[in-house]
């Protein structure tokens, strides 16, 4: 189980619902060095490990984002508040989160 990679637009409206009453929810996007301001990247984690990093092909960020606006914004997160469009938040907000499962 690893968190949601948002590929592309078609579909993703079907991720909106899963989170009621949350202020957004986490994706496997972060940036490619959270301790810097780099760009995002696809993470796929298990444990405590990165298996995996893929480029974002496509984005869907609100604009004005990913901002850093307060320091280590490094985890990406599709806020109600933008009609899902994407922000950079911090990764220590308390969220919901979306895993994909392999059938
Ligand atoms: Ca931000």
């Amino acid at each position: 189980m690893i968190a949601v990679i948002i590929k592309h637009c078609r579909g993703a409206e079907v991720l909106y619902g899963a989170c009621n009453g949350s202020d957004g929810f986490w994706t496997a996007g972060q940036r490619e060095d959270p301790t810097q301001e780099t760009s995002f990247v696809w993470k796929v984690m298990t444990s405590n490990s990165v298996d995996k990093e893929m480029s974002l092909n496509y984005t869907n960020w609100y604009d004005g984002e990913p901002n850093n606006l307060f320091p280590m914004e490094s985890c990406l997160v599709p806020r109600p508040v933008f009609a899902y469009e994407w922000n950079d938040g911090s990764c220590t907000d308390q969220r919901c989160y979306v895993c994909e499962l392999d059938l």
